[in-house]
């Protein structure tokens, strides 16, 4: 059968079943509040903030305690085992380290606990002092988790440190903190090391690999700590018991270090209160979360996003199975050819996502759809086209049988990628394009749940509920927060723009952390009080409330730069604009208000430009070469202008030349935050040559 027949068969063979439309559906609800005048909102279906889901329960450790006695033979993390390490050279001499790993290894509830309270026991007898505070610098895994919660269980103040930070920062937040004991991988304990010098506070090391005793040895010659092993805390927490020493609510859970864009990271305060509040607005909007679900575990721990998520799904009697960025999915780049990712291994039901990882999702369904071609590619764009205009409210396409139809016919492979059981996805950390988030909601038939929210609200802010398929907004305020616009006249957002109110976003409620740690000043400038206790936090974020009462970002406060002529030029806006280009992998614009016009710093895609170069005939020795050409540069630079004229942008805002860069931005470099948003101040720094002769 033809696939176009197909088409036109499906819909008519089966009966009519129109979708209820989603439209004029109520999410927020104007609400009064004091403080500097503003337009206020917050969730219709809640009539104060939720500050606890869980009766009687004020903290995450009596949360996690309840959790596990009542759920005690119930599967609680789950780790791979590794195989083998093996290398693995390419034809042009290239090595790369590939991993073959195993099953997954459960731990029970009721075992977990045991670990949780050995370790906390261990951290006791190994001399962790009251009021001292502990740091977790690793990677995201079992121990992190285990950890955290033994932490909790001594009223000990966690300090997260993402494993990817750079010297400089990691000593600045061990140092502030006064940090005893730090919890590490064994990766980090080299990192530590090397600045070990510098760090005065620090008595004790625990190291999460077991290999740590030829290290250890090392270690103690070259400095005054003890070095121990996970395992060790836990035997000797096991052999001495200690009871808990149980926090409240009031009191500081986590320090969490965020990578900020500029300047040393800040430590953001956050009491188990704010996180209890975030972890129970979760639970209201993931539809029917319980103990069937499987969570997939992989980033960053020491994200406000992941921990808040870890910390769910531990509470209502969910799996969690960790994994790694680069070792996802079967063909992810540390997976040895032919065994399986993480996801194809956990099968999970729930997971989260960073827009540039589910960016990355889409880029290779597409490749593939393409190198097949043919009839399967055909039958893709055909199924595809049919689910946008039922989930675009159109009755055409929209019948419930077809699009089990479809999944079966087409997008199930895609599906498989990611073990084929998913049905909720978690997408925080920044905006996610509405391509992708069309894409993936359409070849996975999974919700994509968007939140936005920053560390210093706890994650709180706005979520979009699961059955809300509008894209480019944010969703209404979570049940646990308020939103307000606020006036930011330099900028020209006023909350009295029509057709909707605009203004600077700021959000108050239960959620909202208390500052930053040391750090008067800043929390004073950025956290307001009202006359009626209420904190409010004011994020820079500028948005748009719809009549329904979901938000749109539009804008960033500082990335609006004025032209030498007094136009505005919105980085953030530019840039998400250009960053559709096929032959873009990530770009910065620069304007400053000594030009008239825009540049942009443009790191190019390999995989097309290459292509684009094969198409043409072009001949290079390497890809750095071909990012130098001329003709390169204006291909690029053609596309370019062809997606900011796509996107109605004025001629100023589109960049007048631009600079050809062969190597990606990774956090390692520092040009980018873990949660892979630019940072400017260093790209700039990094890049202030090629700037400078872009304007020359
Ligand atoms: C928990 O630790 C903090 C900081 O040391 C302390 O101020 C607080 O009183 C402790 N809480 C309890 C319940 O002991
Ligand atoms: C940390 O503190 C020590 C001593 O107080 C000091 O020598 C060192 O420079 C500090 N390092 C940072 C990054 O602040
Ligand atoms: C879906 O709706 C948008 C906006 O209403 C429109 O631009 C787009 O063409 C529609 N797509 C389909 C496939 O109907
Ligand atoms: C820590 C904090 O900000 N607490 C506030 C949370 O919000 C409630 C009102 O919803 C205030 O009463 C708390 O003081």
């Amino acid at each position: 059968m033809s696939p176009y027949l197909a088409g036109i068969l499906v819909p008519l063979v089966f009966t009519l079943i129109f979708q209820n439309s989603k439209k004029g559906k109520k999410r927020g609800l104007p609400v009064e509040v004091g403080g500097e005048p503003g337009y206020a909102i917050r969730n219709r279906r809640f009539t104060a903030p939720v500050t606890s889901w869980w009766e009687g329960i004020s903290t995450l450790a009596e949360l996690f305690e309840q959790s596990c006695k009542q759920h005690p033979n119930k599967l609680l993390l789950g780790t791979r085992k590794l195989i083998a390490r093996e290398t693995e050279v390419t034809p042009d001499g290239r090595s790369f380290e590939k991993l073959h790993l195993g099953e997954y290894e459960w731990l029970t509830y009721g075992r977990t606990f045991e670990s949780v309270c050995n370790f906390a026991s261990g951290l006791a007898r190994l001399g962790h002092k009251r009021g001292e505070r502990a740091a977790i610098f690793a990677d995201t895994r079992e121990e992190w988790f285990i950890a955290l919660q033994g932490c909790f269980r001594r009223n000990i103040t966690v300090v997260t440190i993402y494993a990817s930070l750079g010297e400089e920062a990691l000593c600045h937040s061990l140092n502030e903190t006064e940090v005893t004991t730090v919890i590490c991988g064994k990766k980090e304990l080299k990192k530590l090391v090397d600045i070990s010098g510098q760090l005065d506070t620090v008595e004790r090391v625990i190291c999460m690999d077991d290999e740590v005793p030829s290290d250890a040895a090392l270690v103690d010659r070259s400095t005054s700590w003890i070095v121990s092993s996970f395992s060790d805390v836990e035997r000797i927490g096991r052999e001495n018991p200690v009871d808990a020493d149980l926090p409240l609510s009031s009191d500081v859970a986590v320090i969490m270090y965020t990578s900020g864009s500029t300047g040393l990271p800040k430590g953001v305060m956050m009491t188990h209160a704010n996180v209890l509040a975030t972890v129970s607005a979760v639970m209201t909007i993931v539809p029917g979360l319980g103990s069937k679900d499987v969570y997939l575990a992989y980033l960053p721990l020491a994200h406000i996003l992941e921990l808040a998520a870890e910390n769910v799904i531990a509470a209502v009697g969910s799996a969690i199975g960790y994994g790694t960025a680069l070792t996802l999915t079967d063909t992810s780049s540390k997976i040895k050819k032919g065994t399986r990712g993480d996801a194809t291994a956990l099968a999970p039901t729930v997971m989260t996502a960073v827009p540039a990882i589910l960016d990355r999702v889409r880029d290779g369904v597409r490749k593939k759809v393409d190198a097949k071609g043919g009839f399967s590619k055909r039958l893709f764009d055909i199924a595809y086209a049919r689910r946008l205009s039922a989930i675009n409210g159109s009755w055409f396409g929209s019948w419930g049988l077809e699009r089990v139809l479809w999944n079966f016919l087409v997008f199930r492979k895609v599906q498989a990628i990611l073990g084929g059981r998913i049905r909720f996805i978690l997408s925080g950390g920044a905006p996610l394009s509405a391509d992708t988030q069309r894409f993936i909601n359409i070849c996975l038939g999974a919700p994509i749940g968007q939140g936005y929210g920053l560390t210093e609200t706890c994650a709180g802010g706005t979520f979009s509920e699961f059955d809300d398929t509008s894209v480019g907004r944010v969703g209404a305020p979570l049940p646990c927060s308020f939103v307000k616009l606020v006036d930011w006249p330099e900028g020209g957002y006023l909350t009295t723009d029509s057709p909707m109110p605009r203004g600077e976003i700021v959000v108050g409620g239960p959620n909202v952390t208390l500052g930053y740690f040391k750090n008067d000043g800043k929390t004073k400038e950025v956290y307001k009080v009202d006359e009626r206790g209420m904190r409010w936090f004011y994020t820079g974020d500028i948005g748009q409330f719809h009549a329904d009462g979901c938000l749109e970002i539009i804008d960033r406060k500082k990335d609006i730069v004025k032209l030498q002529h007094g136009e505005y030029v919105s980085l953030g806006k530019v840039e998400a604009a250009l960053v559709v280009s096929p032959y873009v992998d990530n770009l910065m614009i620069h304007a400053d208000p000594f030009h008239s016009y825009c540049v942009a710093l443009v790191v190019a895609s390999q995989p097309a430009a290459e292509e684009w170069a094969s198409k043409k005939g072009i001949s290079f020795s390497d890809f750095a070469e071909l990012c130098e050409r001329e003709e390169t540069i204006k291909e690029v630079h053609s596309s370019l202008v062809k997606a900011a004229k796509e996107a109605r942008l004025e001629k100023f805002e589109i960049p007048a030349k631009i600079k050809l860069l062969p190597n990606p931005w990774t956090p390692e470099s520092g040009l980018v935050t873990a949660a892979l948003k630019l940072k400017r101040d260093n790209v700039r720094k990094a890049f202030s040559e090629d700037l400078s002769k872009l304007y020359a």
